[in-house]
């Protein structure tokens, strides 16, 4: 959001999106929704693999479930976040920026001057309980993710983000879990440019972020683990560190002069990312931003009272990591 590129599109033709407001849900059919997202990915990756590297734009692309469209005529910028495929050398496939959850339900918004006017009064009677497991606490939380975040909990995904690219939104959900819990975050970077992960007519390079709050006292903070699996742009792979620190690679890379030709690093998502006993202890813990320096949109700044001493958290590089997975697992809050 720092980078502020030229108007994309503005759109007045009316459409109606149903989301948020929904009954209370059970796991399995929330985890049935998420069958697609589990889809594709693979065990071809150990932690430590080289990056995969592809080289271009996505020649073809599609819907990723997002909205295709504001219906509020005063909202400035909108950019529909759609997905693409690239393919590396090795004739594999890539979808940028991420494997969604496409079908899911979203959450309930907070803000969202995209199909909504803005500040929605409302949400908190709009929230719906999923039940994750039946003897849990219930727990609400405050979330926004600079573009896009979907939130799992105990292995179950719970909501996604409405409204993918831009304008920017932020979300609540409510749940019943028990402890020990485990939050997983899949945040995503969006970008206008498919498969070289810049936005805009002006090929900026956006950054990335995500805060949430939870009522049980859980916040985002330097005790979760981030970890990156889609980087772009870059010139290639030589630049990146150990643990896949991206932060030695050229911000803007020297195939920002001819931003098409740009490559972009690729790791294999585990099928198991989410779930509670999967084995984060390899991944670098959050890097810590401050709010200024990822967003200073209304959608979160209206709202930063409701997040606490939460912190925005991403991976070391804020700029060319664009599929960020976060996970962090809280015991019991004392009673
Ligand atoms: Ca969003
Ligand atoms: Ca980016």
């Amino acid at each position: 959001m720092r980078h502020i590129g030229l108007l994309l599109q503005l759109t007045f033709v009316v459409f109606a999106v149903g989301c948020s407001a929904e009954d209370t849900r059970t796991a399995d059919q929330a985890s049935e929704a998420s069958t697609d997202e589990q889809a594709g990915s693979s065990s071809l990756d150990s932690i430590d693999a080289a990056p995969r590297v592809t080289s271009g734009i996505a020649q073809s692309t599609f819907s990723c479930g997002s909205v295709s469209r504001c219906t509020n005529p005063m909202v400035p910028r909108f950019g529909e976040a759609l997905c693409g495929t690239v393919i590396d050398d090795a004739g594999r496939s890539w979808v940028v920026p991420a494997e969604v959850n496409a079908t899911g339900p979203t959450c309930v918004d907070m803000y969202n001057d995209c199909t909504e006017t803005g500040n929605n009064a409302a949400y908190e009677s709009q929230l719906s309980t999923l039940v994750i497991d039946e003897n849990g606490s219930e727990v609400t939380g405050h979330l926004f993710g600079d573009n896009f975040f979907e939130l799992y909990v105990n292995g179950q995904y719970v909501c996604r983000d409405s409204v993918g690219f831009v304008p920017f939104n932020s979300s609540a959900a409510r749940f019943r879990a028990e402890y020990p819990v485990t939050f997983a975050v899949r945040g995503i970077d969006w970008g206008t440019h498919l498969g070289v992960g810049m936005e805009y007519d002006s090929y900026n390079i956006g950054d990335g972020g995500f805060i949430a709050h939870f009522s049980d006292g859980t916040v985002t903070g330097s005790s979760w683990k981030c970890q990156v699996f889609y980087a772009a742009p870059v010139d290639d792979a030589s630049c990146v560190g150990e643990n896949r620190d991206t932060s030695a690679c050229p911000v803007p890379p020297s195939c920002a002069d001819e931003p098409e030709s740009c490559g972009a690093l690729h790791w294999s998502v585990p099928d198991d990312w989410a779930m509670p006993d999967f084995d984060d202890s390899s991944w670098p813990s959050a890097s810590i931003y401050a709010a200024e320096d990822v967003t200073g949109v209304p959608a979160y700044v209206d709202y930063a009272a409701l997040f606490g001493d939460a912190e925005f958290i991403w991976t070391k590089n804020l700029d060319l990591d664009n599929q960020v997975l976060c996970r962090v697992t809280v015991e019991a809050p004392a009673p």
